[in-house]
């Protein structure tokens, strides 16, 4: 309980006579609607079975992303209302596949999902326009399909009608519906080579290498096809922008993927980064890594993905907590526009954990580094948070200055 909640306590107490009441509602609120302590919560999969406590429950976050395929039904765009009916300030986003068609959308369409329904449609959008290997499918002689994290297929979007149609598609109104932020998934140059990275499946998937250009070079030996495909992210965020409707604070487009992390010219377009799996893969080593992810001398790091460099200055930096127990609350309160992001069901909501140092109030100067500590003064205290090991950090957040 932060001090200012002490004496509105303590005042409620005494009786709330009028004058007791005049007084408090001359006092700070005990907890600013707006402090820059924000968190996201990550619904993907299939939909929810939304009820009041889950509404109750979500509607206390800060940003939420729903799965696309949540607009295969009217109960989850009803689901859309409940929530913004119970946080108007709620931003609820969708999720936006650039450039996979995900196996649980062609098993959806297999299994008969109905004309009109978002899966089949995207399913028809897409077909004509999946990536092709520079090997042959056995089975009719072509090249074969390219394949990317367990059986998705992969969509050219090298191809302009190929972004047209998933740019069209999205932003249907009928499947837009009242959302206000597209969670972009992944854009990535050269993309991950899953057949080197992970297991025999992906070997066994495909005939080949990955070949967007089909000029016969495979993508991870082919530089004038990684740089063709650096230019169709960029088209594919302009062209999604000029399509977009307007919005309250502006439809903002949040993309997840490195190549987000260091390319100023796809950031100057977008609202922010979504970063997977915090601070896994991109800080240094492919393993849990806090101090190349704190490290101000390293790019990517918080400290240069946190500077203005997005469309409207500071974007939303959401660091998924994946691997702390409601740590990264700590962390996302040393840098201005840091979200910290919940996507797993198990440990402590990230929103608790974030909404518990909103008794700091706004922060009085920017994060400071001393060897291992990083420290940010606030007006009711200061925050610190101190990087151990690489894998392990030390929070604290201490009343006074
Ligand atoms: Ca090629």
């Amino acid at each position: 309980m932060s001090r200012w909640q002490m004496v509105v306590t303590f005042w409620v107490c005494l009786g709330g006579g009028g004058l007791a009441m005049g007084a408090l509602r001359a006092q700070p609120v005990a907890e600013p609607a707006h402090d820059g302590l924000e968190a996201c919560y990550i619904k993907l999969g299939n939909p929810p079975h939304p009820d009041t406590d889950w509404f109750d429950d979500k509607a206390n976050y800060d940003y939420i992303l729903l799965a696309e395929t949540a607009w295969n039904t009217s109960r989850m765009a009803d689901a859309v209302d409940s929530l913004h009916a119970r946080n108007a300030d709620l931003r609820i986003g969708s999720y936006l596949n650039v450039m996979a068609v995900g196996r649980w959308i062609v098993r959806q369409v297999e299994a008969g999902s109905k004309p009109g329904s978002w899966s089949y449609e995207f399913y028809r959008a897409v077909t004509p326009y999946l990536a092709r290997t520079n090997g042959l499918d056995p089975a009719t002689g072509e090249p074969d399909t390219a394949a990317i994290f367990k059986n998705d297929y992969c969509v050219n979007i090298l191809i302009p009608e190929a972004r047209a149609a998933i740019i069209e598609l999205n932003t249907r109104p009928e499947f837009l519906g009242a959302v206000d932020w597209f969670f972009l998934d992944f854009l990535t140059v050269p993309m991950p080579d899953l057949k080197v990275h992970q297991s025999d499946i992906y070997r066994e998937m495909e005939h080949g290498d990955m070949d967007l250009d089909q000029d016969g070079i495979g993508h991870w030996d082919d530089e004038d096809e990684q740089r063709a495909l650096h230019d169709a992210f960029v088209a594919f965020v302009s062209e999604l922008r000029a399509a977009l409707p307007p919005r309250p604070g502006g439809f903002l487009l949040i993309p997840n993927g490195r190549l987000c992390y260091t390319d100023d010219e796809l950031a100057a377009l977008v609202d922010g980064v979504y970063i997977e799996g915090f601070p896994m893969w991109h800080f240094g080593t492919h393993d849990v890594n806090f101090a190349g992810a704190l490290d101000p001398d390293r790019r990517p790091s918080l400290w240069t993905l946190t500077r203005p460099r997005y469309r409207n200055g500071v974007g939303a930096v959401m660091i998924e907590d994946r691997f702390s127990e409601g740590q990264l609350g700590h962390v996302a309160a040393l840098f201005d526009g840091c979200v910290e992001a919940q996507r797993r069901r198990q440990g402590p909501a990230v929103r608790d954990v974030t909404r518990s140092l909103r008794w700091l109030a706004a922060p009085t100067g920017p994060v400071q580094k001393t060897g291992a500590v990083m420290t940010r003064p606030f007006v009711q205290g200061i925050l610190q948070v101190e990087v151990v090991s690489p894998s392990r950090i030390d929070v604290t957040a201490e009343r006074g200055r």
